[in-house]
């Protein structure tokens, strides 16, 4: 069985060319026909404001999903920081499993640790304070209870002072924090992290551990694959990939667990 991991896709109405190599990808997946697996370990979209938001530019991504999920391939799902607010009806609509954060998974011998990775960026307090406000079940719910309009004007808002904030702080500050990763891995008897956020795909490799970063999708696509103890991820610009496919991709990580 392969397993396949992304994150970071920032999917919205302003990239129209991410969403087609989305549904490129998904068919390209399906198209395979073997037995898989496909995680999304946060921040899919943008900014996710509710269930209850319709849009076709989504409407075709939601499809793409359930296109998968009726396939071979089962969905799961890990909310990232943008999209904390997708809940029960997104993911029975499209046939998704919830994971939380901090998930491990078994492969073979080995257990990996999967989560979106915002959780260990602690150097920034100010970030870890908003974090556990957004995340905490009484502002989403009061969140969900403002009307549509109003939930895409906070949402813009909020993505704005995000803006000015971290254009004032140092990127070392926006990076995890290698000594609460090694915590968690040990707390849950892992040896290998695949997480995102960070925006700085790379596999760092330790005595005891290694820990897999995702790429984000913006000028490159990236999909990530654990298959027989190899983890591999692959990259490619969104121009080749819409000419070559996910064959087309080219390594730009390789590890054995
Ligand atoms: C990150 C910080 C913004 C600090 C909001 C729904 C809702 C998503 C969102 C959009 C903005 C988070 C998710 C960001 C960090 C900020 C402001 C302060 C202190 C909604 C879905 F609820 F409003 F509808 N947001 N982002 N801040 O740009 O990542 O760190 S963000
Ligand atoms: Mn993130």
């Amino acid at each position: 069985m392969i397993r396949y991991f992304i994150s970071d896709l920032h999917l919205s109405n302003k990239r129209p060319d991410l969403i087609r190599a989305f549904i490129q990808m998904t068919d390209e997946l399906i198209a395979k026909n073997a037995k898989a697996e496909l995680y999304i370990l946060g921040d899919f979209y943008e900014a996710w404001i509710g269930d209850d938001f319709h849009a076709d530019w989504n409407t075709q991504i939601e499809t793409a999903l359930s296109k998968v999920t009726q396939s071979d391939i089962s969905l799961f799902f890990l909310h990232g920081n943008r999209d904390f607010l997708i809940g029960k009806a997104w993911l029975e609509r499209v046939g998704a499993k919830l994971i939380t954060e901090q998930t491990t998974l078994s492969c073979d011998k080995h257990s990996i640790l999967l989560t979106h990775g915002d959780e260990y960026c602690l150097e920034d307090i100010e970030y870890q304070t908003f974090r556990a406000m957004v995340r905490s079940a009484a502002w989403q719910d009061q969140i969900l209870a403002m009307p549509l309009e109003q939930r895409i004007a906070m949402a813009a808002k909020l993505r704005n002072d995000s803006k000015s904030m971290s254009a004032d702080k140092s990127s070392s500050i926006m990076d995890v924090t290698e000594s609460s990763v090694q915590q968690s891995l040990k707390l849950h008897n892992s040896k290998t992290l695949v997480h995102g956020h960070t925006h700085r795909p790379a596999t760092h490799k330790h005595k005891q551990s290694l820990r897999c970063v995702l790429g984000d999708w913006d000028k490159y696509i990236w999909l990530a694959t654990i298959e027989n103890d190899q983890y591999i991820q692959s990259k490619a610009s969104v121009e080749d990939f819409f000419a070559k496919g996910i064959n087309g991709m080219q390594e730009a990580h390789k590890e054995t667990l």
